[in-house]
């Protein structure tokens, strides 16, 4: 009785919990779009990592099923199944149902998984419609079921495990429809994050089965971040043989640096907390920059190179064309920032400093040719800068950015509030001109660009600025560049490149998306950026009128709507084909026009991106267009 009485009491609170999740999700998991989606993928593999990283674990499968339901799989010890003392119910459904219980049942003090995702897995279960956990433990194989993130009866023993069996637990979910926009999982989003996952936690073999499309991946890397930098390098010319790897923990904070120079211009660091991905940098971040900057220039100056500079290597200087990949662990990780993606431990800086500046600076005596190599660079790259600088850069970069008047091209709309203002980047005076006479110039304006501008992939910020449609662009956009880069100072927030729906508008608009990820990735990130959708073809019938994006969708139309005889179908070849009626209808009009936000979520994969499709090498860039076609639609195909 008096056990029953318990049992309610803890039955209440444990609903509590769950139905505080399941008011208010995005408190959970950040959104209920297709990005909360996928977190719940993440947040359940996060599980099986720590068991990875404890070393009882190592295979983890996630298998995308055909009702939209995903399993996770791991050969790790398996979910406790014995009593919780506390709760006087098994293990396995305390964890389940109690918000952050996870971590309270092991006595393993090194928890990684944390931040963003590592809510619990029973945050999971709370926006299921079902859930199911098997587990294989102690001998038998048990199984639990979960309806809206309550229990659906016990915890039952199925059988026996066999002779040779392995031990582990499999998490089968079936997200709530009431709760997300989508339940379409992308393989192509979650391949990407599980990739990285294999480079960060090395050895861990982790595989993604897609059973809608038949398709299957699978990761294993055994260099870690080593074979991650290599990878974002893959397009790219190092300087150096060897990738520079130095590692050490202190304080039980274990830190990892993977670093190999280019011959590039973009340089670019990625910094990983508990395998959370700190866009927002951080403590780790700056330790790692003030010793990079300390060692580099200590090395300099002890070799007597760079003597003829005055004045020291810059961390800019020194980061040129410099690819690597920082990864820390810490037992209790403190996220802050506005995407909760900057690590915020204090103590982290100066240990990360104090490793790196040690083991750097002997790895740089021990390998003259790796020193030579990046030093080199940086003292080539501070040569440019101040050559630039003598080059009346600066007054180049004033006219860019620090005069008050619009560019004559622009025709800028009425609105000065931002958050309400739109504008349209258009490929082309002729289509400019439609769009300038279809706009509502309350709050559209019209900027257009003729042709092609420098990749900026390829070259320094000073040759980009030479460009005087790059300067027009910052001067419209309000925001300035490089160091006086202010996203406050946003003129719009609907930044929309319309360029035509054909192989040279993709190219333009891959142009001056690589322009804005290089020089002002703040805009991407805040999600200011789109394409817009032109429609390839108009098919009228009926006297109604359709207006379709897709070879496909024509096809579609004409065989499903029109019976195989379109009374007309007209082909838009580009933008300035369409009379501005059309063009508003299309294209423009907030009513009726479809715009392709354009988001970099993942900052190391649109790195890796930008570089394959802007970069020298063409094989690699032919090999990741077929393979991101259908995901990458506003790329050069
Ligand atoms: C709590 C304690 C132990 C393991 C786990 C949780 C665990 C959770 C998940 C979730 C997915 N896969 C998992 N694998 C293990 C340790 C139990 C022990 O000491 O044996």
């Amino acid at each position: 009785m008096s056990q029953n009485a318990n049992y309610g009491a803890d039955q209440i609170q444990v609903l509590e919990g769950l139905e505080a999740v399941q008011k208010r999700p995005a408190m959970y998991i950040g959104s209920t779009d297709d990005r909360g989606l996928h977190h719940l993928v993440y947040e359940v593999v996060d599980n099986s990592i720590d068991e990875a990283l404890a070393g009882h674990c190592d295979t983890i499968e996630v298998t995308l099923h055909e009702d939209s339901s995903v399993s996770v799989s791991d050969d790790g010890r398996g979910i406790p199944v014995d009593m919780h003392s506390e709760y006087d119910r098994p293990a396995l459904e305390v964890i389940m149902t109690v918000l952050h219980a996870g971590g309270k049942f092991d006595n393993k003090s090194y928890q990684v998984s944390g931040g963003l995702h590592g809510v619990g897995v029973s945050v999971v279960n709370a926006l299921s419609q079902w859930l199911d956990v098997e587990v294989k433990r102690d001998g038998y194989v048990y199984e639990h079921g979960f309806d809206h993130g309550e229990p659906k009866g016990d915890l039952r023993e199925l059988r026996p495990m066999d002779e040779g069996e392995e031990t582990g637990t499999t998490i089968q979910f079936w997200p709530d429809t009431e709760i997300f926009e989508t339940t379409t999982y992308d393989f192509s989003t979650l391949e990407t994050r599980l990739r990285e996952l294999a480079f960060l936690n090395p050895g861990v073999e982790i595989a993604l089965i897609d059973e809608r499309e038949d398709a299957e991946t699978r990761f294993q890397y055994e260099g870690g971040i080593r074979e991650f930098v290599a990878y974002l390098n893959e397009t790219r010319t190092p300087l150096h043989e060897e990738i520079v790897y130095l590692d050490g923990t202190e304080d039980d904070i274990q830190v990892e640096i993977a670093l190999h120079a280019t011959d590039g211009v973009q340089g670019s660091i990625h910094a990983f907390a508990n395998n959370i991905n700190t866009r927002e940098g951080g403590t780790h971040m700056t330790g790692f920059k003030t010793a990079l900057t300390r060692v580099i220039n200590e090395y300099a100056a002890s070799h007597g190179m760079g003597t003829d500079l005055d004045g020291n290597l810059t961390g800019e200087d020194i980061r040129e064309g410099l690819t690597g990949v920082l990864s820390i662990k810490h037992p209790d990780p403190q996220f802050e920032g506005q995407t909760k993606t900057k690590l915020g431990n204090s103590e982290v800086r100066g240990i990360v400093e104090g490793l790196i500046h040690e083991q750097f600076t002997a790895y740089l005596e021990e390998h003259p040719d790796t020193a030579e190599a990046i030093v080199g660079k940086a003292v080539e790259a501070a040569k440019a800068r101040l050559a630039a600088k003598k080059a009346e850069e600066l007054t180049r970069r004033k006219s860019a950015l620090g005069s008050s008047s619009l560019p004559g091209k622009l025709a800028d709309c009425q609105s000065r509030d931002p958050e309400l203002s739109e504008i349209f980047i258009v490929e082309g005076d002729s289509a400019g001109g439609s769009a300038k006479q279809a706009r509502n110039p309350e709050f559209q304006a019209i900027l257009p660009l003729f042709g092609k501008v420098l990749n900026a992939e390829k070259h320094r910020l000073d040759k980009v600025l030479e460009n005087e449609k790059i300067r027009d662009l910052i001067t419209a956009l309000g925001t300035g560049i490089g160091d006086e880069f202010d996203i406050d100072d946003t003129r719009y927030h609907k930044i929309i490149i319309m360029s035509d729906a054909d192989v040279d508008g993709a190219h333009i608009r891959t142009l001056y998306l690589t322009f804005l990820y290089r020089q002002m990735p703040e805009l991407l990130e805040n999600g200011y950026v789109y394409a817009a959708q032109p429609p390839l073809y108009r098919v009228r019938h009926n006297g109604e009128t359709y207006d379709v994006m897709t070879e496909a969708e024509r096809e579609q139309i004409i065989e499903e709507v029109c019976d195989g005889s379109p009374d007309q179908v007209q082909r838009f070849k580009g933008l300035g084909e369409m009379n501005p009626q059309q063009l508003w209808e299309t294209t423009m009009n907030p009513e009726s026009r479809i715009l392709k936000r354009i988001t970099v979520e993942d900052a190391a994969a649109a790195d890796k991106m930008f570089s394959v499709l802007m970069g020298d090498a063409v094989a690699p860039r032919k090999e990741f267009i077929k393979e991101h076609s259908d995901d990458a639609e506003w790329v050069d195909i």
